[in-house]
């Protein structure tokens, strides 16, 4: 029998930066194994109107070199979540807390979490800040 708590979280992680790493570290704890899905280059245009910087072999690569991450799949759909938490036999879904309330609804197929943002940085404010 399998009885090691496992946790699956979601994201994009382009231009990876310290409030990316924060949040995986912090899912990790709550558990014994982190599963991670990476959005798709596709996903990420429909989700917030840009191309990612990195492409998704790129960021995945990033994402599953990390000694936090256990194991990384392409999140090809928002609207997949419940098929994820079931193919994968997650037992917690952690999300910053810019999505709060929004996953909800898997509350009967795994316990869901919120965790704080780490304040103060973000993809778009690294871009700004490079571009300038
Ligand atoms: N994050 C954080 N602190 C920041 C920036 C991001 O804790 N300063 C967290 C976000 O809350 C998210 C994760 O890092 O949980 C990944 O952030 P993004 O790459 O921006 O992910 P997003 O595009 O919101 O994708 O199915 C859900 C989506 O795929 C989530």
């Amino acid at each position: 029998m399998n009885n090691k708590r496992r946790i699956i979280t979601f994201g994009t992680f382009d231009v990876f930066h310290v409030g990316h790493l924060r949040i995986l570290e912090r899912a990790r704890v709550l558990g014994d194994q982190l599963v991670v899905g990476v959005s798709t280059d596709s996903l990420n245009e429909s989700k917030k109107g840009r191309p990612p910087v990195y492409p998704q072999e790129e960021r995945a690569a990033i994402v599953a070199a990390l000694r936090c991450v256990d194991e990384v799949f392409f999140e090809e759909s928002l609207e997949l979540k419940a098929e994820y938490i079931r193919l994968f036999d997650v037992d917690v879904l952690v999300m910053g807390d810019d999505w709060q309330g929004r996953f909800d609804k898997f509350s009967s197929l795994c316990e869901v979490v919120y965790l704080p943002r780490t304040p103060a940085i973000s993809t778009t404010e690294v871009i700004e800040k490079i571009r300038y």
